[in-house]
């Protein structure tokens, strides 16, 4: 048998399968570009805990992307490495940052659920299995982000507002990382 038909007849993935889960490595991957670029925004604002929340985030990102790109690649499918353009470098403030991150978070919970609504319905019940995964994690991550953005109301941003915020973000960073969000 010849090595094409070999890698044919591996072949699991359907082709409309196989796109969305590319277009999901790029969200995630521009998940990653847009942590990255909040992060250094916020380092360089002087947001400290802020700015270690967001590395960590823009690397878990990157982490998300690579494990659909190993599996499309894994279940014969082809991986493509996403474009990413249009990262915005400049924001208009801490709570700006926050609100971006969780309108986001709810725009990639939306295509999780739609690859999981896509994969039972064409009894491809290998994607959907890997991607509950994903589905566990985005409830996680939309938690965290909504109580990140609550302390912009608890505390307020006035005087030492915005210093309080940090320091409770870095708490927050640091009880994601204990439990392994
Ligand atoms: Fe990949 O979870 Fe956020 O975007």
């Amino acid at each position: 048998m010849k090595q094409k038909e070999i890698v044919t007849l591996q072949r699991s993935l359907l082709p409309d399968t196989e796109a969305l889960l590319n277009k999901q490595i790029e969200m995630e991957g521009k998940s990653s570009a847009y942590y990255l670029s909040m992060a250094s925004w916020c380092h360089m604002m002087g947001y400290e805990n802020a700015a270690k929340y967001l590395y960590t985030h823009a690397d878990e990102e990157r982490m998300h992307m690579m494990k659909i790109f190993q599996y499309v690649n894994e279940a014969g499918g082809h991986a493509i490495q996403p474009e990413i353009t249009g990262v915005r470098h400049h924001f208009n403030s801490l709570r700006e940052v926050f609100e971006l991150i969780l309108e986001h978070e709810i725009k990639v919970t939306k295509s999780i659920n739609n690859i999981v609504d896509h994969a039972f319905g064409v009894k491809d019940f290998a994607t959907f299995s890997f991607m509950q995964w994903y589905v566990t994690e985005q409830r996680e991550e939309e938690t965290m982000s909504r109580r990140a953005l609550e302390l912009f109301d608890i505390i307020g941003e006035e005087g030492i507002g915005l210093w309080t915020i940090d320091q409770e973000l870095g708490k927050l960073h640091a009880a994601g990382e204990a439990s392994g969000t």
